[in-house]
């Protein structure tokens, strides 16, 4: 009885504000070198490399780029989808490495009224084919394609499942074991959110084919563990023009060192497929981390970013999401991006709308839902008026 109840405190997330304790951060604008970085130039020639480096080795291990062959197939096409609104396609995207391919699922819907390539929502999907239901029988809030039509966007998504699936035993089946099945022997080798990543880049490969997409102005989407990948491949992707973390959370976009909610112990316990091998050393030892989650928001600048959090889900720590967010400013100002966010977290349903920097907290509970669109296509809207 003794052993179970020191595993339960042991194990048990801290949800006090006064337990939170001190930590320091490690310096975004500071080299490895110790070199204060002030201009574009250090920062795109030195910290940022490093810094991608960092997360690579330390975290989400990296991401391949090579591959043979990459072909797209229009395997559905519905010009008199949503009853005459939108355009429908499945496009099969089938990527080939050493004689061994894997193919990709993507759905998307485009809006018929629109007379030039529309801006492209791109939806990291661990929900299932479910959520993103073709017929339009099965409205979604999680997708709501309807909303997103009407609005003048286009809306897309695959589903994980198609590159590395979300299960421990499971996920190597896809990318890692039919493409780069070496990253497997590598602890700084790509996992499952590296892969549902670099499934994300391969949509983009198509959208650049496709006429009816402005690939100039996609939008990665993803909700906590989906949240996580968008974030991770926003931050390596420059042809990513808005990245949005839906309560990614932990090794998302809140901080690892505030001891709230989730930790590194936790989920690299639980989850320990979704991270190469070397973060596993992190766990109860986040001070020793090289980098934190504010670092990862950076690397994404001066690209526009967008972090959504739930007031009830503090799970993902909603007040650690913010202060990345408000630490990752540094690198937009170094671009001339004033986004002056205020220091104290907004309060519930309040969103803030800064060039380039979004952010909303939600009431209610974790989930992706149609207020959250409304906010991530307000912020879209306002952003694409002057990109
Ligand atoms: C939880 C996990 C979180 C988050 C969430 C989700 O179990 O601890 O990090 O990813 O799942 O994806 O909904």
């Amino acid at each position: 009885l003794v052993v179970m109840f020191s595993l339960q405190t042991l194990m048990a997330q801290n949800y006090d504000e006064s337990k939170v304790g001190n930590y320091r951060l490690p310096e975004l604008l500071k080299t490895q070198k110790r070199k204060t970085v002030s201009t574009i130039k250090d920062w795109e020639k030195i910290r940022r490399p490093e810094i991608l480096n960092l997360f690579e080795n330390h975290v989400y291990g990296q991401v391949p780029k090579d591959f043979d062959d990459i072909a797209f197939e229009v395997t559905n096409l519905d010009k008199n989808a949503m009853d005459g609104k939108a355009t429908l396609k499945e496009v099969a995207i089938t990527v080939t490495r050493n004689q061994k391919s894997v193919s990709i699922n993507l759905l998307m819907f485009t809006p018929n009224k629109a007379k030039k390539p529309v801006p492209m929502f791109l939806v990291i999907n661990h929900r299932g084919i479910k959520t993103m239901d073709i017929t339009r029988q099965n409205k979604d809030g999680f997708w709501p394609a309807e909303e997103v039509i009407e609005a003048g966007y286009g809306i897309s998504g695959f589903d994980v499942i198609d590159v590395s699936p979300d299960d421990k035993v499971k996920f190597r089946e896809g990318v890692l074991n039919q493409l780069y099945p070496e990253q497997l022997e590598m602890n700084n080798g790509m996992r499952a959110l590296g892969a549902w990543g670099w499934g994300a880049a391969r949509a983009i490969d198509y959208f650049e084919k496709d006429k009816a997409v402005d690939a100039g102005k996609i939008i990665s989407v993803g909700h906590s563990r989906g949240g996580k990948a968008s974030l991770w491949f926003g931050a390596q992707d420059k042809r990513v023009a808005i990245t949005i973390s839906n309560e990614s959370g932990n090794s998302g976009a809140a901080l690892s060192r505030r001891n709230f909610g989730e930790t590194v112990e936790r989920i690299t316990n639980h989850f320990p497929y979704w991270f190469c091998p070397n973060y596993q050393q992190y766990a109860n030892n986040e001070n020793k981390l090289p980098v934190d989650q504010h670092m990862l928001i950076a690397l994404i600048a001066p690209r526009a970013v967008y972090v959504a959090s739930a007031a009830e889900d503090l799970w993902a720590d909603p007040k650690g999401q913010y202060l990345a967010l408000t630490e990752a400013q540094d690198v937009y100002e170094l671009y001339k991006v004033h986004t002056n966010l205020p220091a104290e977290m907004p309060d519930v349903n309040e969103q803030i709308i800064r060039p380039h920097i979004g952010f909303h907290n939600r009431e209610g509970k974790h989930n992706m839902t149609p207020y959250d669109w409304q906010q991530f296509i307000q912020f879209a809207d306002n952003y694409f008026k002057r990109h």
